[in-house]
């Protein structure tokens, strides 16, 4: 779908104030990899640092005139601010800028990946709906009119608007189009509810892989459960939840969903669109937090995906943090840390490339889902003869006394082995 995607030259702009500088280039550098994700390619990177962005053009004038002069000189075809802007604020630099180049901000070049890789209905519907709500009051009624929303396909950087949508849309259509959209939207959610109901209902434990885009969640899923999702070094490769059933070790069936990646200042008016896709955590049992410590920014994306959790209601799951990229990387010492800090939390270090440490990851799943191997005594009567026939032809270390009253049992036992005999155990360890 982003084949067709032309490469645009863009000049990527950040205003910071000094407190925000660190962070600030940290977001600049993660802007020039959604640039390259959406296909365009920064010719210039421009920051200034002002306590406060202005109020009309985001940067003061100085830099503006040295933006338009940029612009001419490396032929810029759009302009991409680190920083959500309003309408007028774009209008006003696009009539700053001599030449005719667009200018867009963080959200907009957020949407359009997503426009870009959206596949499942749900996740067309959803962006559809977010880009009616943020891009499109951005392009209307600044003369270029809505000729960037092109549709998905045809369009590049900035122009891929919802599909329908042509090029007549007026302000009013949107809104008719936006209440359609959220009516559908509804309806997909209600039909999510009731698969979400009859999982439930299936009892079986639900596990979701969650994480900073490009930590690796898929490539995890497609490794443990041959899933084939579209895993590629690129952010947001994934914005459709898959769920998946999966055999642990000791027998028992979970639900291992992937979801969304998380990013930092993911746009509000994103997070609503697409919650009911994130929520996706919020439903299950535990959550595999996956992190890229190949990236030296792994604590600060970290630190997002935990807010945004919170945010979604999921702070309080058991979690299982998963040091991805081992083969590539030394694991630091900081998530050990991390790990240690909640009663219901545990770690792991795994590359889901190699499989290394996946082993031990699935034990500790294992164990924090309670559906490990459990050490049990049973107390069986003479005439359960069949009974200790299957505890030792299914069971490890089986022991066995012989009493007066009938045998007592020891027996290492899977998850279906102590459902099936439960009423003899005596004892646990
Ligand atoms: N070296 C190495 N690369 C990995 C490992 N796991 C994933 N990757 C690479 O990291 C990139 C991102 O992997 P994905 O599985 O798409 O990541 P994701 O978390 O699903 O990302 P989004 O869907 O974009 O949020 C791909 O190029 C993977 O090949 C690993 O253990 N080691
Ligand atoms: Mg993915």
């Amino acid at each position: 779908m982003n084949d067709n995607i032309e490469t645009k030259k863009a000049i990527l702009c950040s205003v910071y104030s000094t407190e925000e500088a660190a962070s600030a280039e940290a977001s600049l550098a993660e802007l020039e990899r959604l640039l390259e994700t959406a296909g365009g390619e920064c010719v210039a990177v421009l920051t200034q640092v002002r306590e406060a962005p202005d109020r009309r053009t985001v940067i003061g004038k100085g830099k503006c005139e040295e933006l338009c002069r940029l612009c001419n000189d490396l032929e810029a075809d759009i302009v991409v601010f680190d920083t959500d802007m309003s309408p007028s604020q774009i209008k006003a630099l696009e009539d700053e800028i001599e030449r005719d180049v667009q200018v867009i901000d963080r959200s907009m070049l957020i949407l359009d990946i997503f426009a870009a890789h959206a596949r499942s209905a749900e996740g067309t519907l959803q962006v559809e709906l977010a880009q009616l709500k943020y891009t499109a009051p951005r392009l209307v009624g600044h003369g270029r009119e809505m000729s960037r929303l092109g549709g998905a396909a045809s369009g590049s950087i900035g122009s891929r608007g919802p599909g329908e949508t042509k090029l007549e849309i007026d302000r009013r259509r949107i809104r008719a189009r936006i209440t359609s959209l959220e009516a559908e939207l509804e309806n997909v959610a209600r039909a999510r509810d009731v698969i979400r109901k009859s999982r439930e209902r299936s009892g079986l434990k639900r596990v979701a892989i969650v994480g900073y885009t490009n930590a690796g969640k898929s490539t995890l899923l497609n490794r443990l459960t041959e899933a084939g999702i579209l895993a590629e070094d690129k952010l947001f490769a994934t914005l459709d939840t898959t769920t998946r059933k999966y055999t642990l070790p000791a027998g028992s069936e979970i639900l291992l969903t992937d979801t969304v990646g998380f990013i930092r200042n993911l746009p509000h008016h994103l997070i609503k669109a697409f919650r009911s896709t994130l929520e996706e955590a919020v439903y299950s049992d535990l959550l595999l937090i996956i992190i890229d410590a190949s990236d030296p920014e792994f604590e600060s994306q970290l630190k997002v995906t935990e807010e945004l959790l919170a945010d979604l209601g999921a702070a309080d799951k058991p979690k299982l943090y998963v040091m991805n990229k081992c083969d590539v990387c030394e694991i630091s010492d900081v998530l050990r840390e991390i790990s240690a800090d909640g009663e219901n939390t545990d770690f792991a270090s795994i590359s889901a490339v190699t499989g290394e440490g996946v082993d031990t990851l699935i034990e500790k799943l294992e164990r924090m889902l309670g559906q490990g191997k459990k050490r049990v005594r049973f107390s069986l009567p003479m005439s359960a003869g069949a009974v200790l026939n299957e505890i030792y032809s299914n069971a490890e270390n089986v022991e066995v006394d012989y009493t007066p009253e009938g045998m007592e049992v020891k027996a290492t036992v899977d998850e279906k082995l102590y459902g099936k005999f439960s009423r003899y155990i005596t004892e646990e360890e």
